[in-house]
């Protein structure tokens, strides 16, 4: 027996991007583990990484190219050969393509992380096909942008640093869940003395492990953070040199935060005046007494109208206290921002050659399927490529995206493992290698590590990385130019810009070898100030938010769908409606592996008892939610978990797994966020019922 040790990436979709070490006998993945001397992975993977290959050698692996023999969404195919499958969409391509490229739209988001197997060769592909560009927003883009305006871009607070801290506030994050590694940190801080305070209208696994929660009603977190700033003008909380030299426009925030007293504050977040205030204290105080006081923001604040500008108030905080002076204080977003890519280079937009392109936006989808053609929109869709996504799950007002893939009229290609929702509706449906199965090379959101992926086995069945198909049909197309032949090694060495101060040291050859390498990077990011921004200081006050038309200071954008905001949905629909990650899955990702679903049961709702209460529900029963948009049902869970008038639904389950086909996207908008273009999965009222079997 041969047995070999391959160092490889988690490709998912979260923050902790653990470095692998997989075992291999006889080239078979015999175990996936963390590597013990990767210092963010520390050897421990979460549980649903653990089980990497159960999910590489599920039975249900997609192992042949296929073909539509039933109706859309039925799941009914019948196997066909890789050159069948290839001329067929080639044929269809062409034939849109000479009418109008732009009704040819490629669907992908994270299903990988990787820069490789996520856009390299795909892009480069639809670029020369003039195809429709897709925003890519469904997760990240409202945050990102908030801070951008801020800060300058996606840099904070190195992860490695937070065990130091004397003070964490984890404001709209689950890491218990979501980011693992991160939690390590938080718990190794509280070891050391650290208070830990969670800001989440939901009592989460992180929630109910942190000193102090303070459960706001959804939406609200700007106004918080707004309060918090008056708080700590009043009571001179501030780092007076700081803000001198390092900030713009505090005379003007001062202006905005004294309208926001603790009072208005706690009615606004449906708290207590003593919250606000010591909220305000504790973070100030352990500033001021030199302390690192950090604050951890995540994706739950940013899943509202006013998302983006949510993000923006909490990252004016620590600027104002001096925070960013302790390499463990200050406060982290996303680490993405750090990596010098090189993206252009593997994506090619310049083979666009000044063509047009419109864009559709990822979070739309439901509405944009079922577009005619029309001026403003462009041509209708015809084609959609789906890759690394599953938006017939994961996209927001599911009844449309439902719809809109069940038209007879548009002609749908799915690259996948599974057989998920989407590929229901696929015309061909092509079987895609896993993270086991091919080269990769990956960034983080959560550390400062450029990651290397080795294939470990060779592909199962006739599976073909994602960069190999858009090779094929690129030949097919008559794309003739050499760069459409690179390797996926070819492709990686490209991947990062080594002009750039933080990654000259990159090398493929030895980053494939060693596995992971961090990034040249300070400790402390902004102890001297030298922000990204148009100014170079943390920007309280943006003329370019002035400029894009929105309010240049901090500001509280209430909620869609809120009873303060819209009394009249408010009655009809009286709850508040969240749905975040499950912990024992990935987004969609996982729902199929026997073991993790087991471990999540089945769709459960959380719900107050007052709330349950007053509709005639008990712990146990099946309940229906529903608003205008759909319905869907989930077990309940009756507890006080959900502060009263919010119901939560942890997510993102395979509506064929659900118990009735259905998931919680029934019920929530295609709604954008103030900035970013993205979704507002939390932005959602909806009532609720007994749900007689
Ligand atoms: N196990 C697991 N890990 C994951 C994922 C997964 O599906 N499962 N998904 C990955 C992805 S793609 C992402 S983007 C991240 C997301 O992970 P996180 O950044 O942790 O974000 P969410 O889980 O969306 O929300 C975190 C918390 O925010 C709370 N929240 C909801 N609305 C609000 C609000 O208005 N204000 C505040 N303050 N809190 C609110 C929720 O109750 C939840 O407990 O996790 C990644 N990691
Ligand atoms: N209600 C609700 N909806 C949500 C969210 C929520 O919190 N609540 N979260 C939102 C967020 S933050 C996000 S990021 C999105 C995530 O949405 P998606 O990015 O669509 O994530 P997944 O559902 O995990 O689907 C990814 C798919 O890619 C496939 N895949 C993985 N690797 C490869 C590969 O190498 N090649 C190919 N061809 N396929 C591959 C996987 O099998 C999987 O089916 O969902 C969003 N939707
Ligand atoms: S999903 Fe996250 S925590 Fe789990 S192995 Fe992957 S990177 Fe690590
Ligand atoms: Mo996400």
């Amino acid at each position: 027996m041969t047995t070999t040790q391959v160092r490889a990436t988690c490709p998912h979709d979260c923050p902790d991007t653990c470095a692998l070490l997989i075992t291999v006998e006889d080239g078979v993945a015999t175990e996936v583990k963390g590597d013990p001397d990767h210092p963010t992975t520390a050897g421990v993977l979460c549980t649903k990484v653990a089980r990497y290959a159960e999910r590489t050698y599920h039975v249900e692996r997609l192992l042949h190219p296929m073909k539509r023999v039933g109706k859309k969404g039925e799941g009914k195919f019948e196997r066909i050969s890789w050159d069948e499958a290839l001329d067929t969409i080639a044929a269809r391509l062409k034939d849109i393509a000479a009418r109008d490229p732009q009704a040819i739209l490629p669907y992908s988001y994270c299903g990988t992380m990787g820069m490789v197997q996520g856009e390299s060769m795909s892009l480069r592909f639809f670029h020369q096909l003039g195809a429709s560009l897709l925003d890519r927003t469904i997760c990240a883009s409202a945050g990102s942008t908030g801070y951008k305006y801020t800060i300058g871009g996606s840099i904070g607070t190195d992860m490695e640093q937070f065990q130091d801290a004397k003070l964490i506030i984890i404001w709209g994050g689950n890491p218990i869940a979501s980011n693992l590694h991160f939690w390590t940190r938080a718990q190794e801080a509280k070891r050391r003395g650290a208070k830990l305070i969670a800001i989440d209208p939901y009592r989460s696994l992180t929630a109910d492990k942190c000193h102090q929660h303070i459960a706001l009603l959804p939406g609200t977190d700007s106004a918080l953070a707004l309060g918090v700033m008056h708080v700590l003008i009043r009571e001179n909380l501030l780092d007076h040199d700081y803000i001198a030299q390092h900030t713009l426009g505090f005379e003007q925030l001062k202006g905005r935060a004294a309208e926001w007293t603790p009072e208005r504050t706690a009615e606004t977040c449906g708290i207590t005046v003593d919250e606000v205030v010591n909220l305000a204290r504790e973070y100030g105080q352990a500033a001021a007494r030199g302390d690192a006081a950090a604050i951890r923001v995540n994706y739950g604040v940013q899943r509202v109208r006013g998302g983006g500008m949510a993000v923006r108030a909490i990252a004016c905080l620590p600027a104002l206290v001096g925070a960013w002076r302790h390499p463990a204080g200050g406060i982290q977003l996303s680490s993405s921002g750090t990596f010098p890519t090189n993206k252009p280079a593997l994506q090619r937009p310049d083979l666009l050659n000044g063509r047009p392109a419109r864009t559709i936006n990822m979070t739309t989808i439901g509405d944009d399927l079922l577009k005619d053609s029309s001026p403003e929109f462009g041509p209708k869709v015809e084609a959609v490529i789906v890759y690394n996504a599953n938006p017939v799950a994961i996209a927001p007002d599911s009844g449309k995206v439902m719809r809109g893939f069940a038209r007879d009229d548009l002609f749908t290609v799915v690259m996948e493992h599974f057989q998920t929702d989407t590929a229901d509706y696929a015309d061909i449906l092509l079987p895609a290698t896993t993270q086991l199965e091919h080269v990769d090379t990956h960034t983080s959101y959560g550390h400062l590590y450029m990651m290397a992926n080795n294939a470990a086995i060779a592909p199962m069945g006739e599976a073909r990385a994602n960069t190999e198909v858009f090779r094929l049909l690129a030949a097919r197309m008559g794309f003739d130019d050499p760069i459409f032949r690179e390797t996926d090694d070819e492709l990686a060495a490209q991947a990062y810009d080594k002009s750039h101060p933080r990654a000259m040291h990159f090398d493929w050859e030895s980053l494939k070898r060693t596995g992971w390498q961090k990034l040249n990077v300070p400790a402390a990011p902004f102890a001297e100030g030298g922000f990204m921004t148009p100014s170079g200081k943390c920007e309280f006050y943006s003329s370019a938010m002035l400029a894009d038309g929105l309010d240049p200071l901090p500001a509280y954008i209430p909620p869609y769908e809120s009873i303060a905001s819209n009394p009249q949905l408010g009655a009809k629909y009286p709850l508040a409606m969240i749905s975040p990650p499950a912990r024992n899955f990935l987004n969609s990702s996982f729902v199929n592996v026997k073991s993790l679903r087991s471990a999540e049961g089945e769709p459960h709702l959380d719900i107050h008892p007052l709330d349950a209460a007053a509709r005639g529900i008990l712990d146990g029963d099946m309940a229906r939610i529903f608003n205008d948009r759909g319905t869907f049902v989930a077990r309940a869970r009756v507890t006080d978990k959900a502060r009263q008038g919010l119901v939560v639904g942890l997510s993102v389950w395979w509506k064929k797994l659900a118990t009735d086909g259905k998931n919680a996207n029934e019920v929530t908008s295609q709604r954008l966020t103030d900035m970013g273009r993205a979704p507002t999965f939390y932005d959602t009222l909806v009532e609720v019922e007994k749900h007689a079997a």
